[in-house]
């Protein structure tokens, strides 16, 4: 059956660019994100979170054997350049101790500075965690650690900021936020550390990020007023403060995922929050991922607050599989969300449709200026199923009939449409049927 569909340009979205849904690193556990835009690319620089076992780290703790680093330059497509510094190619680092926790990096002079807080082996360096740092010409590596770490701080979740005048910063945390202008060789300590002591008195406080946006420095950071972290913010005039506490940017995990850990970046006109979920982990919350959304300031400088989504950010191509699970709304009964093996989980997940009217509806699919003759849904259904594809909401016109022939094995099944579409498009599918399909993806060919 061959259906017409033209298609016009919804407004909503105009910036243009083409990013991913959440998670967005989908082959490997990834958490702290800190990102930068070094270029023409953002720079996405996470811990990265593996499972510990007897002889590996503790049990039923965060387990961080090496980072990471990936770059984006549309943020829908992250390369992966590989590890760039392992614990056990860092003299000074406790050998297996399993402790590569949240990273920064920035540039300097052409030279990019990766700063790391883990466990030293000798006490000399002091107890707990120290700060150490890997220099590369490029922000992709190769990193080459200094033989020893930063002296003089104790603790966790290093984050450098530099400030207009050149000066820079460095943050840190050990259940307060510490901070200390740092020397112009990046990797020595230029003042005395200041205990940032306006942040809230109770409760855990760490992942210190430091930002400056017309004026305004924005201490941000987590913070466990009630059992997990929530993420938090303070300004003031100086990079050092004294900050005043505002509010929230992202309330607590509503699945209880004790950490969040996030940074903040403008890139090509949008500010982006990136911060983690235990979403390929849902029973174990040290196996995080990264994640990002769209943040916006009020005209008095002020953060609206974030609400996470599993859409994250952007735009979708037509022809790339659009993972409906990553929804942007769905009907409250009628449309289950699961994952696709529960063994593996990285395999992502699947939605089910299974009562007439239930509906799951994705935004921002970009279609260009194409013609396309066929849907291709990968799929699983034990009767032949009528999805209504339409335009907008579960209310909007309806675009297309989708005749979907029974497969009791996931399989791609093709539907030959006739579509005419250009620009960008919300889409939702109504289930005609209440048997119930299981779609893993949807992509228009
Ligand atoms: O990833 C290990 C620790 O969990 C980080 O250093 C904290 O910020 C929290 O996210």
């Amino acid at each position: 059956m061959k259906f017409k569909m033209v298609f016009s340009w919804i407004a909503l979205m105009s910036c243009g660019y083409l990013f991913a849904q959440n998670p967005i690193i989908r082959n490997q556990y990834t958490a702290d994100p800190s990102v930068r835009v070094f270029g023409d690319k953002i720079f996405l620089f996470p811990s990265h979170d593996i499972f510990s076992e007897e002889g590996k780290g503790r049990i039923g703790w965060f387990c961080m054997e090496d980072y990471h680093v990936f770059s984006s330059a549309n943020l829908t497509d992250w390369q992966d350049h590989g590890m760039i510094v392992t614990q056990n190619a860092v003299d000074w680092v406790r050998p297996n101790s399993y402790s590569m926790w949240a990273p920064d990096c920035i540039e300097r002079n052409g030279k990019y500075y990766f700063y790391y807080p883990t466990s030293p082996k000798d006490t000399v360096y002091g107890r707990g965690f120290t700060v150490g740092v890997a220099i590369a010409d490029k922000p992709e590596g190769p990193y080459k650690p200094q033989s020893t770490p930063i002296k003089g701080i104790r603790g966790i979740d290093p984050n450098v900021f530099i400030d207009k005048d050149g000066q820079a910063y460095i943050y840190w945390s050990q259940g307060n936020i510490y901070g200390a202008k740092l020397k112009e060789n990046m990797i020595e300590l230029a003042s005395e550390v200041f205990t940032l002591a306006e942040l809230p008195k109770q409760g855990l406080k760490e992942g210190p990020y430091v930002i400056e946006r017309n004026g305004i420095y924005y201490m941000t950071y987590p913070h466990v007023e009630n059992k997990i972290e929530r993420l938090e913010y303070a300004i003031g005039d100086n990079p050092l403060g004294p900050f005043k506490i505002v509010g929230a940017i992202m309330d607590e995990s509503p699945t209880g995922c004790w950490t969040n850990h996030h940074s903040m970046v403008e890139f090509k006109g949008q500010w982006y929050l990136f911060y983690h979920h235990n979403d390929y982990s849902p029973n174990f919350d040290k196996a995080r991922s990264v994640r990002a959304d769209s943040m916006f300031f009020n005209a008095d400088g002020t953060i609206q607050k974030v609400i996470p989504t599993l859409r994250g950010i952007g735009v979708t191509k037509a022809t790339d599989e659009i993972q409906l699970d990553r929804y942007s709304e769905k009907s409250g009964t009628g449309a289950t969300i699961s994952f696709v093996d529960n063994i593996d989980k990285f395999k992502g997940w699947s939605t089910t449709l299974d009562q007439i009217g239930g509906w799951v509806k994705y935004n921002t699919v970009d279609f260009g200026n194409s013609k396309y003759a066929e849907v291709i849904l990968k799929a699983r259904n034990l009767s032949p199923t009528t999805l209504e594809l339409r335009s907008g909401d579960f209310k909007g016109t309806v675009l297309t009939n989708l005749e979907v022939p029974a497969s009791s094995e996931w399989k791609e099944i093709a539907i030959p449409v006739t579509i005419n579409a250009s620009g960008i498009h919300h889409l939702t599918f109504v289930s005609k049927q209440n048997a119930g399909i299981e779609i893993d993806w949807i992509r228009f060919k």
